[in-house]
């Protein structure tokens, strides 16, 4: 979590939940939403439990575990596996899903539906499934896409975007973000984030940095062109530096105004999983955080902002930690 707190009551069962949430996973990925809920359900209670599980008994004992589940966890309890689990994660179904949904721009919704219609490989997609844009990108460039590529790539890449960037605009700031940002060895894509410390100058650069950036043929296909924000603007493609023996990276570039660029920093360094905790502890708090802004004196009632807040100015990332009473992390130590 983002606050280093006093340690909650570990769990003790943790070994029989891990199990269960690769049962969830993969009733998620088949769809099959009403056991999937079944087993998070069981999890939750289990973390709540304060001691191992001894017994069948006290397994079903607990609220929501009905007798099917107290024998999966006793199994686990015993044996340490699963054989349903086994069972499931050798079946075509679930590897065909699996392949499908690591197709960009596929879900586990469209995943089914091709599977529904007979498809089992890449080349049945690529011959007989009606794709979209998207999909189609994503499923010629499926090999490239699935490799992650080593951090001193994402720097040649980087390279590029800044120098084109600055020859577009005197003063422009582009910085790498991202897992690369947090000093992962190989990264997933790259994500640049752009923005002008005189507070009007990005606004030029979108259009004219990725006209440039395809011209010369460094970026190849789109993703997503532009997706507008507020006042934020993101691209989502595909780029490849020149020379031989290349690959297809995924790239992501997003221009933000000066007076969000604190919070946009802190949003696309990430994790996923930083930030989700960085907004728990905002509700706490009564504030609110996105890639845009920080605000206080949000009212919420259950998930909805009855009353939106006030943003308070965080010019810096460190701005941002501060405001929201944590210390500060530096990027490498935000993974959780
Ligand atoms: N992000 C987020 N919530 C999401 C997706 C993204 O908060 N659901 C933020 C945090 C991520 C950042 O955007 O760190 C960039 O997203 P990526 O998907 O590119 O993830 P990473 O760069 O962290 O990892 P990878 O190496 O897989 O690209
Ligand atoms: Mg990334
Ligand atoms: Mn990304």
């Amino acid at each position: 979590c983002a606050q280093s707190s006093k340690n909650p009551k570990a769990n003790v069962n943790k070994y029989i939940t891990d199990k269960l949430e690769e049962m969830v996973k993969a009733y998620e990925s088949t769809n099959d939403k009403w056991r999937a809920l079944g087993y998070q359900k069981a999890i939750g209670t289990l973390r709540k439990h304060p001691k191992e599980i001894s017994s069948w008994e006290e397994a079903k004992s607990l609220p929501g575990i009905g007798a099917r589940l107290a024998d999966k966890i006793w199994e686990i309890a015993q044996s340490g596996e699963l054989r349903k689990l086994k069972e499931f994660e050798s079946s075509e179904e679930l590897q065909v899903l699996k392949l499908f949904t690591n197709v960009w721009g596929a879900g586990p919704h469209t995943a089914q539906l091709w599977y529904q219609q007979g498809f089992r490989t890449i080349a049945d997609l690529q011959q007989k499934a009606n794709l979209n844009h998207q999909q189609k990108v994503g499923v010629r460039l499926y090999d490239d896409f699935l490799n992650r590529m080593p951090r001193e790539e994402v720097a040649e890449i980087e390279t590029m975007v800044k120098d084109a960037a600055e020859s577009i605009q005197l003063g422009i700031i582009a910085q790498t973000c991202g897992s690369y940002r947090r000093g992962k060895p190989t990264c997933g894509d790259v994500d640049i984030l752009i923005t002008h410390p005189d507070g009007k100058s990005h606004r030029n650069v979108f259009h004219k940095l990725l006209a440039k950036l395809k011209e010369n043929g460094f970026l190849t296909d789109d993703l997503v062109s532009a997706e507008e924000t507020g006042n934020q603007k993101k691209y989502m493609g595909v780029c490849k530096l020149p020379g031989e023996n290349r690959k297809h990276r995924r790239i992501d570039i997003i221009v933000v105004p000066f007076n969000e660029y604190g919070c946009a920093l802190v949003y696309f360094t990430g994790s996923a999983h930083f930030n989700r905790s960085l907004r728990h502890l905002c509700k706490k708090q009564n504030m609110s955080l996105n890639e845009h802004a920080l605000k206080y004196g949000v009212v919420r009632k259950g998930a909805e902002k009855i009353h939106e807040g006030t943003i308070i100015p965080t010019p810096t990332e460190e701005s941002v930690f501060k405001t929201l009473n944590v210390p500060f992390r530096p990027p490498e130590e935000r993974d959780h």
